[in-house]
């Protein structure tokens, strides 16, 4: 019994976590296939003691899959998600590429799972980790005070930007130290740091206020910095809210910080939101939530909660998120899906 499952992208850093995701949790997979593109396919990568050959998904036979979970960019996800779902399949995805459309639900498993009763086009969007960081906390507060306007400043992980930016702090880290990092204190180009790979500038022992690229209509912003307006909106079904957001990248392995200041339609104290908060899905108060605190776990760390002093009133808040961008980001949440589609789509195979 259960679902047969594909995973579109399984060799990447986030479909690595995805096949850890899928092992530790109790997800009912009668058989699971691991496709990639032609240059990573051909290996093999070993699944709960078993060794599942990774397909190429130019080549493979995409009928009898239930439910697939891409974790490909978005022109992989733009060609393939049709097919798969001409084929059949549910289609779990991880990208940007489908987020928007009218017809695809885009769903954080906490907030809104009941978007995924009916999926016209069986095309499913995960959000953007920046956007997945906030929502448990954000929809637990929307539904006791009404959420009505939000800033927000990312402090954003370089795991973010793929292995490669991985690969970028790593390498600028090593120069540094080997040079005498602390020689930063008094003069920022005092290193000979190699030319930035991926993040477009230095960033080790940095913050880059620069993510994605701006968006041409006008407003001056990056895509990454829509994408937390648009998909909140969507998600909590709160087509007015008001939100601008400033992206930031740091000198963080992995796990994104998220500097919030909220305000409600009703009146809300720090007390008030920590009892609410104490007991919402996928959320853990902290004191100091920190990214190397909320690395490899799964939920929403919040803390350092105050009273918005610029707004009027007790109906602001000011607090700060951590939570891991790979795994409740992007894998996790989409492994959720996943479940929830098995639930209410193929409740007879379970
Ligand atoms: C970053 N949030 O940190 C991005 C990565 O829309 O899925 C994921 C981009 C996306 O660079």
């Amino acid at each position: 019994r259960g679902v047969n499952v594909a995973v579109l992208g399984a060799t990447g850093q986030v479909g690595m976590v995805m096949r850890r995701v899928l092992d530790e949790r109790d997800f009912p997979v009668r058989n699971l296939r691991f496709l990639a593109s032609a240059h990573s396919a051909g290996t093999t990568l070993t699944w709960r003691g078993v060794d599942i050959p990774v397909e190429d998904v130019e080549k493979a036979d995409l009928s009898g899959i239930d439910i697939a979970i891409f974790s490909a960019g978005g022109g992989t996800s733009k060609v393939w998600a049709p097919r798969f779902a001409a084929a059949g399949a549910y289609v779990v995805d991880n990208s940007s590429q489908w987020r928007m459309h009218d017809d695809v639900p885009l769903v954080v498993a906490e907030a809104n799972p009941d978007d995924l009763d009916d999926i016209p086009t069986r095309i499913v969007a995960n959000p953007n980790c920046t956007t997945m960081a906030c929502i448990p906390v954000l929809k637990a507060l929307d539904t006791q005070f009404g959420l009505k306007r939000l800033i927000v400043s990312s402090y954003q992980a370089v795991s973010g930007a793929g292995r490669a930016g991985v690969e970028q702090l790593m390498n600028e880290a090593a120069a540094a130290i080997e040079q005498g990092a602390d020689k930063l204190a008094f003069d920022g180009s005092a290193i000979d740091f190699p030319e930035p790979t991926k993040v477009v500038r230095t960033i080790a022992f940095n913050a880059v206020p620069f993510i994605g690229a701006i968006v041409d209509d006008g407003s001056e912003e990056t895509d990454e910095e829509q994408k937390l307006r648009n998909e909140s909106r969507k998600i909590l079904h709160l087509p007015n809210l008001a939100a601008s957001c400033t992206c930031v990248r740091v000198g963080v392995f992995t796990a994104h910080g998220m500097s919030v200041n909220a305000e409600f339609e009703r009146d809300v104290t720090p007390d008030m939101a920590r009892k609410v908060l104490a007991t919402a899905p996928a959320v853990e108060l902290d004191d100091i939530p920190t990214p190397q605190l909320a690395a490899g776990k799964d939920p929403s760390y919040v803390g350092r909660i105050r009273q918005d002093q610029a707004v009027d009133g007790k109906k602001g808040l000011a607090f700060f998120i951590a939570n891991d961008n790979l795994r409740k980001g992007a894998a996790l949440n989409a492994v959720e899906l996943a479940e929830i589609i098995a639930r209410k789509h193929f409740a007879e195979q379970l």
